[in-house]
């Protein structure tokens, strides 16, 4: 297939050839008809079609191009459970369940075109960025915020261009290592204190104004459960327990969840203290769908 291309011609080179000639091939040969005509419908007004289906127009824009892979890939019955795709931006392939991620990675990172580094975990766990600088904005006022899981930067990038100094934690190596990277590209590591480590051991040696905890859920798949239990669906721990710990490194807690989390449970955490904690729960929402919720506890919480 010939296809003109405007620079980054080497990278685009494997995709091309390998996935989307892949993927043509599969349209071409394997496609039920149903599936056929939707395929044709989505490539439309890039690639032009014969009558039968085969491209005759062999014309793509890289942009149009990436679109196309990643939307083939999604496709039902298309590509198998176990394919994986190799995205630009992405050092590794992904799976097929974490290209819908893909797919919206500027509101993920809106400078996701100038060198962000992300992982499979990282782009399906990453606080999307207008939601990250809504939060930082919740606990403007305060010095230090340690954010307990930080994954490749997300919060953490947010609340330093807020100004305020982060203590930024993660378990895995390799996702502190992005995290700085990021942080460099939006020109705010200079604010931004990195540990590898693990927050439950870490945390009788921290101090700060502020917890921000965004755990893992427990992968996509936490939908699935019509009620998120912080009990027992969390990792590493039980978020009660989780909570506890955060309390004794800082006087308020940001908790980032699942939009299906059980708000019994979280208007319960505020009673781990006495007096109870005051408390704000907020839904939040990228271009008017909810995408998860935030419950802020002590200081935080009343600042509204
Ligand atoms: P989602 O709920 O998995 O998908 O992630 P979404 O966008 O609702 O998909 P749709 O197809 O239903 O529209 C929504 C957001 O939740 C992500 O962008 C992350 O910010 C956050 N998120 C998702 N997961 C699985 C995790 C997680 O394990 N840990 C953390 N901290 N955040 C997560
Ligand atoms: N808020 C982050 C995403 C966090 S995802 C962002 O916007 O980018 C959850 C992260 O918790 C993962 O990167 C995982 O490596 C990390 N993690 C898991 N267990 C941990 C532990 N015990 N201590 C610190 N980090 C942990």
């Amino acid at each position: 297939m010939l296809l003109q291309m405007q620079g980054k011609k080497d990278r685009l080179k494997h995709l091309i050839k390998g996935t989307l000639l892949k993927s043509f091939g599969r349209l071409i040969g394997l496609c039920e008809v149903k599936q056929r005509s939707k395929v044709i419908k989505m490539f439309n007004g890039v690639v032009k079609f014969k009558k039968d289906g085969i491209p005759s127009k062999r014309v793509l824009q890289e942009r149009d191009a990436n679109r196309l892979l990643a939307e083939v890939h999604l496709m039902e019955g298309f590509c198998s459970e176990s394919d994986k795709i190799l995205l630009p931006g992405m050092a590794d392939a992904i799976h097929r369940d974490v290209v819908k991620y893909w797919l919206r990675r500027y509101s993920l990172f809106s400078r996701f075109d100038e060198g962000i580094k992300i992982d499979e975990e990282g782009l399906f766990s990453v606080t999307p960025e207008e939601i990250a600088k809504h939060q930082a904005a919740h606990c403007h006022g305060a010095c230090t915020v340690i954010d307990a899981f930080t994954g490749v930067g997300g919060n953490a990038i947010q609340f330093a261009c807020m100004n305020l100094h982060v203590i930024a934690i993660d378990i895995d190596p390799k996702k502190i290592e992005y995290a700085r990277h990021n942080a460099e590209v939006y020109g705010v590591a200079d604010r931004i204190d990195f540990i590898v480590g693990d927050f439950f051991q870490l945390a009788p040696t921290l101090k700060g104004d502020v917890v921000f905890l965004s755990p893992p859920w427990g992968g996509p798949e936490y939908i699935r459960a019509e009620k998120y239990d912080i009990e027992t669906m969390l990792r590493p721990a039980s978020g009660f327990s989780l909570f506890k710990v955060a309390l004794t490194v800082a006087p308020s807690v940001a908790y980032f969840l699942p939009r299906t989390v059980d708000l019994d449970q979280l208007s319960q955490l505020s009673w781990v203290s006495s007096p109870p904690l005051p408390y704000e729960i907020e839904r939040n929402y990228v271009r008017d769908e909810v995408k998860a919720v935030t419950a802020y506890y002590g200081k935080i919480a009343s600042q509204k």
